[in-house]
């Protein structure tokens, strides 16, 4: 199964557990209201739990997934090189090859109005974006473990000629 699929088939079981839960819902509220006073304690009494369930439940995520932060640390970045990107109505101007297993810092502009710098894999799937704005240079650090070709496409919608914006580059 691949990512995207694993995505759907997510989303279909999220998608039937709601629907689950609001058919129980329905079922089960249909008797004359009960009076405020029996319902409030057990509603104060679940929404407390339901806070500390949440909260635990955030942290154990955090403890999880804080190691995997794709962000490098500032000692990996010293050395990196500078590839600068300029972003115009309607592609790209950046250099058609890039060193693989080398630490790089995207410098990202753009000379007209606000667009995307999406970086596709040879697989085409998304791997890092950053926004590229007129008067302002965004940085994105990225190290390419794959050799291949790389393909660049604008994430911001920016004018007639957006879904045509390209570019592309080689890693060696
Ligand atoms: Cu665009």
């Amino acid at each position: 199964m691949d990512f995207n699929q694993t995505v759907l088939v997510v989303f279909l079981v999220g998608s039937v557990l709601i629907v689950a839960a609001m058919i129980g819902v329905a079922a089960t509220t249909r008797g004359a209201p009960q009076p405020q006073s029996q319902v409030q304690p057990r509603g104060y009494a679940l929404r407390a739990r339901w806070f500390w369930a949440l909260g635990a439940a955030t942290a154990l995520a955090l403890l999880i997934s804080l190691p995997f932060v794709p962000y490098p640390s500032s000692a990996q970045l010293a050395g990196a090189q500078h590839v600068k990107v300029t972003a115009q109505q309607y592609g790209f101007v950046l250099p058609a090859t890039i060193p693989a297993r080398t630490p790089i810092i995207f410098d990202v502009t753009a000379l007209d109005v606000n667009h995307g710098f999406g970086i596709y894999g040879p697989d085409n799937r998304l791997i890092g974006q950053v926004q590229a704005m007129p008067d302002y240079v965004n940085h994105l650090p990225f190290t390419f473990s794959k050799p291949g070709r790389y393909t660049v496409r604008c994430l911001e919608y920016c004018g007639v000629g957006h879904a045509y914006m390209q570019g592309a580059f080689e890693v060696k």
